[in-house]
């Protein structure tokens, strides 16, 4: 072996290693030709071992060609392994491929219940002519509830509030949110216009128009000079706010142990308006509250002084309100929770 054999051997040792190299298909097989051909037992090792056998005078030529060739195999190597790297991540981006402008799935999301829509319908209205919103305490105690409202112990009128009662003595289940207005009227100096929705209990049997829990949004307001013409003023623009301009209305006499007088408002038909059809029992008219001329009794249990200051007040049901809005014909619709139904209050 001479200085032509080996030189030989390794141009040609270069030439498979970096045709392989060109046809390596991925880095895992360019790693294997590094160690075969460049590694500690590779190829290029054992073609210089023949380097032993030269004259000392040619051994350094060789050397000279041999790094010429691992350079060449090197920079092969780099080359090719980029140029690998990224035709690997151009297909892994192609397999991982992502639309990120493809619409989400919706998400459902919550929504008022239709009771709480038209408490806030209500109070939206009132708090127009100048009426605040207060809300009150749940459990009530018998005084607040029963007998500030001017209705005692042994009143008749008790009967009309069939009474949830919890375990401290004297006190109960709010029956209607009238207890608020009392410690409303103890609270303030008049004028006052306030205005108090919230739930409310009675024990009664569940039935197509009745459950034992119920929402209420009650008004007061107490000044000096008030009248029941305010009411009525007061009353007929809510009305009209409500359910339309143009809407007819007119007072009933009513009865309430809490005012004097009491009466009952009614508001033309919703459905024929006026001539009388099945939805007002052919009567022509809805009534939608009650309401009156707060008791004498009842203002000085509120710390007013009845010869000074006049008030009155009023009382109704959302989901009343709601259904003759709506047309809703069943209440029980409002304690279901039927999506068909609340979804149309979306
Ligand atoms: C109603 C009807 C009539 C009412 C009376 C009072 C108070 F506390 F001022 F006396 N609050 N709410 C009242 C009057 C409520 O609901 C149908």
């Amino acid at each position: 072996m001479d200085l032509a054999d080996l030189t030989r051997d390794l141009d040609a040792l270069r030439l498979r290693a970096l045709a392989a190299v060109a046809a390596a298909p991925d880095t895992a097989t360019l790693e294997a030709i590094e160690v075969d051909v460049l590694g500690k037992k590779g190829e290029l090792t054992s073609v210089l071992r023949g380097i032993g056998a030269l004259p000392p005078d040619d051994r350094p030529r060789v050397g000279a060609v041999a790094n010429t060739v691992r350079g060449a195999i090197e920079a092969a190597l780099a080359d090719r392994r980029s140029g690998l790297a990224s035709s690997e991540l151009a297909a892994r981006l192609e397999r991982e491929r992502l639309d990120v402008t493809t619409p989400g799935r919706p998400l459902r999301h919550g929504s008022l219940h239709p009771s709480i829509q038209a408490m806030a319908e209500i109070a939206g209205i009132f708090e127009q002519f100048g009426f605040v919103v207060h809300e009150s305490q749940e459990i009530e105690d018998d005084l607040t509830n029963f007998q500030m409202l001017n209705i005692p112990p042994d009143h008749p009128a008790r009967d009309l509030w069939d009474t949830l009662y919890v375990d401290v003595p004297g006190h109960l289940l709010r029956t209607h949110t009238s207890p608020g207005q009392i410690r409303v009227m103890q609270a303030m100096r008049p004028p006052i216009r306030a205005l108090l929705p919230g739930r409310c209990f009675r024990y009664e049997s569940v039935d197509a128009s009745h459950g034992f829990e119920f929402f209420q949004v009650e008004g007061l307001m107490v000044d000096e000079g008030t009248t029941l013409a305010d009411l009525k003023g007061l009353l007929d623009q809510f009305a009209q706010a409500m359910f339309g301009t143009g809407k007819k209305t007119r007072f009933r006499p009513g009865y309430y142990p809490f005012t004097e007088p009491s009466v009952a408002f009614d508001v033309e038909c919703l459905v024929c308006g006026g001539p009388g059809c099945p939805a007002c029992g052919r009567s022509g008219w809805m009534t939608i509250l009650g309401a009156g001329m707060v008791h004498p009794v009842v203002l000085q249990y509120g710390g007013l002084d009845p010869e000074r200051y006049q008030g009155f007040a009023f009382g109704m049901g959302p989901e009343r309100i709601s259904m003759l809005k709506h047309g809703i014909s069943d209440l029980r619709l409002f304690m279901d929770n039927d999506l068909r139904f609340l979804d149309q209050f979306r």
